[in-house]
C-alpha cells in the first residue's frame, strides 16, 4: 500500500463517517419539493433554533444559500457592499449579476475585516443615474482572509450602521461554527446581527452536501421559490439532511482540533526557509504561505507536494493555502509539514543548481 496522501487542499474534502454513513441510511425521507421530507425539516427547524431565527431552508450549497439571500434582498439594479476578498464577490461567478442583474461595490479589508469608517459614505444618493444600495454581506470566519474570524463588535457596528441607513444584511457564514468554537461566541450571538445567515454543513462540519439559510418566516418563504428558480429543489434529501444533521450535532465542538493542528501546521511552517505565512497563528482551520521565487512557483511547490503525497491549492502565482479538517490528525499535521520541509530544501538545492 502506498503511503497516505495528506489531502489539505479544503476542508470539503471530508468524506462522512461511518457513523454518519448510519444516520443517512436510515433518514425518514419525503418529498421535499412538495414540503413533506421530515428530514429536512428537522434539519430546517434545528438550524433555524441554533441561529436565534423563524426559519430556515436547506439547499444544495452554500453558493446557492449566498446567492438567493442576495435575490430576496435586491431587486435587477440594486447594488449590495462586500469585502473585496470574499467569496460571493470572487468564487460564484458573479451570480449576483448572472443570475439577479445586481452589482457589488466592494471595499478592501485587513485579512477580510472592513471597518464602518470605510463603507459609511459608500450608500449611493437617490439619483436616477445610480443604482440603489440595497445590502451588506459580511463572511464569518473569511476563507481569503486566512481563516479570520471577524470580530463580533466590529460586525455589531457594521449592522447597526447597515440597518440604521435601510440597508439588509447577510452573512456568508459557511465556516461560522469555526468562529463559533474559537471564540466560545454561540452561533445565535454572531447571527442575532443579520437578516439572513448561510452555513455549510460540508466544510469542516464533514457532512457530504449541504447548506442552510436561515431567517424570518418571510423571506425563507421567499428563499424556498428562489431555491426551486435556480434549480435547488431536491425530493428525498433527507438523505444528505440526516448527513447534515448528524454533523451540527456531532462535530462542532471537534473543529477545536482542526484550529490547535493549523496553529500547528502554521508554527512548522514559520521555520521553514523560503516560505512565508501570511499570519503567523491563524485564528481557525485556514492558512496561507508564499513561496519565495528563488524556490520556483507556487504552481512548482505544489506539484512537488503532491508527487511527495501532500495536496494543496494554489491561490495566486506565489500563494498556497492548506485547511486542516476532520480527515487530517495531528501526525498528519506533522508528516505534513516534515514534507513541506523537505520539499523547499530540494527546490533551494534545484534553484542553486540551475543558477550555477
Ligand atoms: N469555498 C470553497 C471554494 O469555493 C473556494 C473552499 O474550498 O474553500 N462561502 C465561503 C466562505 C466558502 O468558502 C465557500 C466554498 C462557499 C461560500 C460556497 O460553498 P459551496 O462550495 O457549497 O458552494
Amino acid at each position: 500500500m502506498g503511503a497516505r496522501v495528506i489531502d489539505l487542499r479544503s476542508d470539503t474534502v471530508t468524506k462522512p463517517t461511518a457513523e454518519m454513513r448510519t444516520a443517512m441510511a436510515d433518514a425518514e425521507v419525503g418529498d421535499d419539493v412538495i414540503g413533506c421530507d421530515p428530514t429536512v425539516a428537522r434539519l430546517q427547524d434545528y438550524v433555524a433554533e441554533l441561529l436565534g431565527k423563524e426559519a430556515a431552508v436547506f439547499m444544495p450549497s452554500g453558493s446557492m444559500t449566498n446567492q438567493v439571500a442576495i435575490r430576496i434582498h435586491c431587486k435587477p439594479g440594486d447594488e449590495f457592499i462586500c469585502e473585496t476578498d470574499c467569496h460571493i464577490y470572487n468564487y460564484e461567478q458573479g451570480a449576483f449579476a448572472q443570475l439577479s442583474g445586481v452589482v457589488a461595490k466592494t471595499v478592501c479589508g485587513q485579512h477580510g475585516v472592513i471597518t464602518v469608517a470605510q463603507v459609511q459614505n459608500l450608500i449611493r444618493p437617490t439619483n436616477d443615474h445610480l443604482v440603489r444600495t440595497r445590502l451588506l454581506c459580511l463572511e464569518n470566519t473569511h476563507n481569503r482572509g486566512g481563516g479570520r474570524i471577524l470580530p463580533l463588535d466590529g460586525i455589531e457596528s457594521l449592522c447597526e450602521w447597515a440597518r440604521s441607513h435601510g440597508l439588509a444584511t447577510h452573512l456568508d457564514g459557511a465556516r461560522l461554527f469555526n468562529a463559533v468554537v474559537a471564540t466560545g461566541i454561540d452561533a445565535q450571538t454572531w447571527a442575532s446581527h443579520f437578516d439572513t445567515v448561510s452555513i455549510c454543513l460540508s466544510k469542516g462540519l464533514g457532512a457530504p452536501v449541504g447548506s442552510v439559510l436561515a431567517g424570518s418566516r418571510e423571506h425563507m418563504a421567499e428563499a424556498r421559490r428562489h431555491r426551486k428558480l435556480f434549480g435547488g429543489g431536491m425530493r428525498q434529501s433527507g438523505i444528505i439532511a440526516a448527513g447534515g444533521l448528524y454533523a451540527l450535532q456531532h462535530h462542532v465542538d471537534r473543529l477545536a482540533e482542526d484550529h490547535a493542528n493549523a496553529k500547528l501546521l502554521a508554527n512548522r511552517i514559520k521555520d521553514v526557509n523560503g516560505l512565508e505565512l501570511i499570519s503567523d497563528s491563524p485564528d481557525t482551520n485556514i492558512l496561507f504561505f508564499d513561496v519565495d521565487p528563488s524556490l520556483g512557483t507556487a504552481t512548482e511547490f505544489q506539484t512537488r507536494l503532491r508527487e511527495a503525497g501532500v495536496l494543496m491549492l494554489t491561490e495566486s502565482k506565489v500563494r498556497l493555502r492548506a485547511l486542516t479538517h476532520l480527515d487530517v490528525t495531528s501526525e498528519d499535521v506533522e508528516q505534513a509539514a516534515k514534507i513541506i520541509a523537505e520539499v523547499a530544501a530540494e527546490c533551494r538545492t534545484a534553484g542553486v543548481t540551475s543558477s550555477v
